[in-house]
């Protein structure tokens, strides 16, 4: 069964709360103090089902001071029902909610207009004309106009099938994405705990499920869900949904929290938006104090001023001090509290004091990082961050909008799963997208991050200057160790990125060595004095066998400075032509040979299988201050097993 969230809207006592009663049975007036004073205070909720249509009621105050309960309520609406009472017409909270709704990009709505039994035909057709100059240029023109009386029943028929006709035109909601559940009122019912309800905006609820409360990222698990006051196994985006909640007492969650899938949103201060002044409020000022409501919260913030959408009059002036009435502005909105926020969010700003509404918005960036705004540069980001909020395929805007944030992230990278709520694509389509960037030159993709190509190439030619550098500073070197490098250039950066670079260059040819990181056309160089000390010693050790020479003495020898006998005897090391065994150094070849005739004994057999320090230096001739480390090193090459005195040969 398709289903809608309606919210009505309209100024005090015009019958929002008798209409909705009337079509469904059920008062949404449930407060003890709104049924003593006869008008509602908070959001009323009711449900009834019109040829095959769930419909779900969200009632709303018509009262100036109860505006804030009726943005709560107005946010995940799928249409409205703007309530005009024929003996009044057009009223302050008319305009106020019908600019919100504007403000918000409410999609689609009809006018209701009601009391219709207390005014004659004429009056009626001036309340009709007034309706339709408001409505005139927006998402209202053209919508049905049904006068209805809750008194006598007129009207009702034609108001459902008016309204069924409505909601055909309403897109779905995106049932697959992230869930997330504005809450709009918590309370506790015996037996049960605590339940929270609220319009889920997108994903779905199932029952069993474990979700966040964000801000403040408080796990809970979802005992039972209901929807139109019936247990579901689960709740999809665009119903109004009740949800029990395990382990969590009803004073830990406030109206203006969000049920969301664990770690899908990260809590944010900041947001680049776009803000549309109302023609009829003030300029709104940089730096100006708000109220800023998005889903059901309402934080206070500040309002800083990026420059214009586009240039006028060919100025283009970051860092403007205040935006006129009527017009709209790049802004970065600075709020006291942190809250859930996703790219394409609409917002409503109002005024500090006295709290009338005066702008809203869309989300553009829910996390940009901190920094100068007021400047050329900040103003062409914002810019490409754009996107037309009443254009219905963001598909293009979304993939710059990505590539403005992967430049952001610079080195560090820009986190797949960022492409969710920061660039606000759809979980199953980020693969698509991330792959168009590639294709499209934008990005490269390291694992789960994205860098921008430049970044990529940028620490490719960093890499390779630092070996090119360290080759000529030390060219016995055969190269850099992989960690060095890293930590020498990518001291901030995304360890992912520093691989991806390694990979590619290695790929390339650029780069090669497997220890030791070395430009591929690097070869050791060695002066004539080191060359000749390098033959000098590598002959002496290899004559030398099992009793290798005293270096000093060899340097001595062959007239080179201790320094190049040094350096040269590092270099054999690191090549592995000479090995360390503690103290000494052997040549390798000595040592293999070595392994291998010990090895030997056990297939001659009888006693040859074992073997001590007296038949060992008999054997090959060595004293004792060579032979012990060698049947150390053999025993740690797991040639032999020491047994007391003697050595089992393996
Ligand atoms: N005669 C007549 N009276 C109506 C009609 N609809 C509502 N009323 C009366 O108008 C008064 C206000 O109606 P509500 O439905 O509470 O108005 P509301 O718009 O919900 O008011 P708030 O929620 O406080 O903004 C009540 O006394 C209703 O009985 C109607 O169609 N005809
Ligand atoms: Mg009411």
């Amino acid at each position: 069964m398709k289903s809608v969230v309606v919210g009505t809207a309209g100024h005090i006592d015009h019958g929002k709360s008798a209409l909705v009663r009337a079509l469904t049975g059920t008062d949404p007036d449930r407060l003890k103090e709104e049924k003593a004073r006869g008008i509602t205070i908070d959001l009323g909720f009711a449900h009834t089902t019109i040829d095959g249509l769930a419909v779900a009621f969200v009632d709303v105050p018509g009262h100036e001071r109860f505006v804030k309960n009726m943005l709560a309520g107005v946010g995940g609406i799928d249409l409205v029902v703007l309530v005009v009472a024929a003996d009044e017409s057009v009223m302050p909270q008319t305009r106020e909610h019908f600019d919100i709704c504007r403000l918000l990009h409410i999609p689609a709505g009809l006018v209701a207009l009601t009391k219709s039994d207390l005014v004659d035909p004429d009056t009626l057709e001036l309340v009709r004309l007034e309706v339709h100059e408001l409505a005139s240029g927006s998402f209202l023109e053209g919508a049905p106009l049904v006068p209805v009386s809750s008194k006598t029943g007129e009207g009702l028929d034609d108001f459902r099938h008016a309204l069924v006709d409505v909601s055909a035109k309403v897109a779905g909601r995106a049932v697959e994405g992230v869930t997330r559940l504005p809450i709009d009122r918590v309370f506790s019912m015996k037996g049960f705990g605590t339940v929270v309800t609220g319009t889920l905006v997108s994903g779905r609820i199932r029952t069993d499920a474990e979700l966040a409360v964000a801000p403040g990222g408080r796990r809970v698990k979802v005992r039972g869900v209901q929807v139109h006051g019936a247990a579901r196994a689960d709740a999809v985006a665009g119903q109004r949904t009740a949800v029990n909640l395990g382990g969590v007492d009803v004073h830990e969650i406030d109206r203006g929290q969000t049920l969301v899938t664990l770690g899908a949103f990260e809590e944010t201060r900041l947001a680049d938006a776009i803000v549309t002044v109302l023609p009829d409020a003030k300029p709104l000022k940089h730096g100006a104090r708000v109220r800023f409501h998005q889903g059901t919260a309402e934080i206070l913030g500040r309002v800083a001023l990026i420059g214009p959408l586009q240039a006028r009059g060919g100025e283009d002036a970051p860092g403007v001090p205040a935006i006129a009435p009527g017009s709209d502005a790049f802004v970065r909105l600075r709020l006291e509290r942190p809250t859930v926020l996703a790219r394409g969010d609409r917002y409503i700003l109002r005024a500090y004091s006295p709290s009338v509404t005066i702008a809203g918005g869309v989300i553009l960036d829910p996390r940009p990082s901190r920094g100068a705004i007021r400047t050329e540069a900040a103003l062409a980001r914002s810019r490409r961050l754009a996107f037309d909020p009443s254009a219905g395929d963001r598909e293009q805007a979304d993939i710059r909008a990505a590539a403005v944030l992967i430049e952001d992230a610079g080195a560090a990278g820009f986190p797949l799963a960022s492409m969710v709520s920061r660039v606000g694509i759809d979980p199953a389509a980020v693969d698509a997208r991330v792959q168009a960037l590639v294709t499209a030159g934008d990005a490269i993709r390291a694992n789960d991050v994205l860098v921008t190509s430049a970044v990529a190439e940028q620490l490719k030619q960093a890499i390779a200057a630092a070996l090119a550098e360290h080759h000529r500073a030390q060219p016995l070197s055969e190269g850099m160790p992989r960690e060095e490098l890293r930590d020498r250039l990518f001291g901030r950066g995304h360890p992912d990125v520093f691989e991806r670079a390694m990979a590619d260059l290695a790929a390339s040819g650029t780069i090669g060595g497997r220890e030791r990181t070395a430009l591929a056309t690097h070869r050791v160089a060695l002066s004539p004095e080191e060359e000749r000390a390098r033959a000098a010693i590598e002959r002496a050790f290899r004559d030398g066998g099992l009793r290798p020479p005293d270096a000093a003495a060899i340097a001595a020898d062959i007239g080179t400075s201790a320094a190049a006998v040094d350096r040269v005897l590092k270099l054999l090391q690191r090549q592995k032509v000479l090995v360390r065994i503690d103290t000494l150094l052997f040549h390798d070849e000595a040592l293999k040979r070595l392994k291998a005739e010990v090895a030997a004994l056990k297939t001659s057999g009888g006693a040859g299988a074992r073997i001590d320090v007296a038949m060992f230096k008999e054997r090959f001739g060595v004293s004792r201050k060579f032979a012990i480390p060698l049947l150390e090193y053999l025993d740690r090459e797991r040639v032999t097993r020491r047994m007391g005195d003697w050595r089992v040969v393996l």
